[in-house]
């Protein structure tokens, strides 16, 4: 059977209203790519499973929320969207807007942008504005401009994004016969784990799938949910979880205490270090906030804090490394270079 998008597949366990016209770039049907490597190399005893959401058609998960909420506006004939964005819901945004015959306007935290983020929001036809403030200062100021013009804001306070962002919890139970054990993901803005939390709930109560504990990971320098409070000036080499005011953060920290889970922080070094152990150990290159979830759990194992064993986990990474590929390159030094001769290049590799 072909697959034919999200709404497709999902739409009946949406609610999205009746005008919804299908703007769709086959998002979603992502991979649940086993890593023993990892789960040996994290103590062992345990499966582990990525989703890898990197492989949505604009690299990141927003996909999924994405063509719910432009699907949404194109049914009301909307001209023109707006989001702020770190910089994957701005390709993503850009990308569905462009399909639907739109404009889309993002908003950006200046220079805070991975290379890959902003040149697909260019790429797509989006304006991208950069704000000389936070990703947070940037949001507050599209809630006033989708109130006061006709322009639909599509960031995750839209619902119709989180409607869409569930369909990946109903692929985990679809792809493993029930939810596992844990689910792991990075915290940003706070919609991805409240949209998984609330497709879990809603595919137990369909089908008895059961429910996972979710361990929710926020970067050190912007841990709001951590730390009880906003942060000011939210800092992290994770640049998409970098938020110190998200705007579901409740909601957040709701779905930490009913699956009976908890909200960490990880360090960059942690962050980074992970990164690094994904790619070389199983060959999945993530972005460093991708990573968030993993180094949280591993920095769980590690503690003594986390009852892996016999457990079944799945770890959530949210956006492909490609779209920051600065963060590899600038610790690298230049690959070797030799004559065009085998004895030269033989006593390089050999
Ligand atoms: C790779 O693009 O907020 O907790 O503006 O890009 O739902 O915010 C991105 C967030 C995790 C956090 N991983 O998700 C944006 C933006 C990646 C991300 C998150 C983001 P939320």
């Amino acid at each position: 059977m072909s697959y034919n998008g999200l709404l497709h597949k999902y739409g009946n366990l949406l609610q999205l209203p009746a005008h919804t016209r299908p703007i769709t770039l086959l998002e979603g049907d992502t991979p649940l790519i086993s890593a023993p490597n990892l789960a040996r190399a994290l103590g062992g005893g345990f499966e582990l499973f990525i989703k890898y959401e990197g492989l949505n058609p604009t690299g990141s998960f927003k996909d999924r929320g994405m063509t719910a909420a432009i699907s949404e506006a194109a049914g009301r004939e909307v001209k023109t969207v707006i989001c702020a964005s770190t910089g994957n819901t701005a390709a993503s945004a850009a990308a569905y807007a462009a399909r639907a015959g739109m404009k889309a306007i993002v908003l950006i935290p200046q220079g805070k942008v991975a290379a890959g983020k902003l040149a697909g929001a260019v790429a797509y036809g989006g304006q991208v504005v950069q704000i000389d403030g936070s990703f947070d200062d940037a949001l507050g100021m599209v809630v006033q401009i989708s109130e006061k013009h006709p322009i639909s804001l599509v960031n995750s306070i839209n619902p119709f994004r989180i409607e869409g962002q569930k369909t990946s919890a109903f692929e985990i139970c679809d792809t493993l016969g029930s939810a596992p054990d844990w689910l792991c993901l990075p915290v940003g803005n706070a919609g991805n784990i409240t949209a998984y939390w609330a497709g879990f709930q809603q595919y137990n109560n369909l089908r008895w799938t059961g429910l996972p504990r979710i361990l929710g990971v926020q970067a050190a320098g912007s841990a709001p949910l951590v730390l009880g409070h906003p942060v000011e000036k939210p800092e992290t080499v994770a640049t998409a979880i970098r938020i110190g005011k998200p705007a579901r953060g409740e909601q957040a920290l709701q779905a930490a205490e009913e699956s009976d889970g908890r909200i960490i922080a990880a360090t960059d070094e942690e962050i980074l270090h992970m990164q690094n152990q994904l790619a070389m150990l199983e060959g999945i290159w993530v972005e460093p906030a991708s990573a968030a979830g993993l180094a949280g759990l591993a920095k769980e194992i590690a503690a003594g804090q986390f009852a892996a064993q016999g457990k079944r986990i799945v770890a959530v990474c949210t956006g492909h490394g490609m779209k920051d590929p600065d963060i590899i390159t600038q610790g690298m030094g230049k690959p070797k270079i030799v004559p065009p001769r085998l004895d030269a290049l033989e006593e390089v590799i050999l």
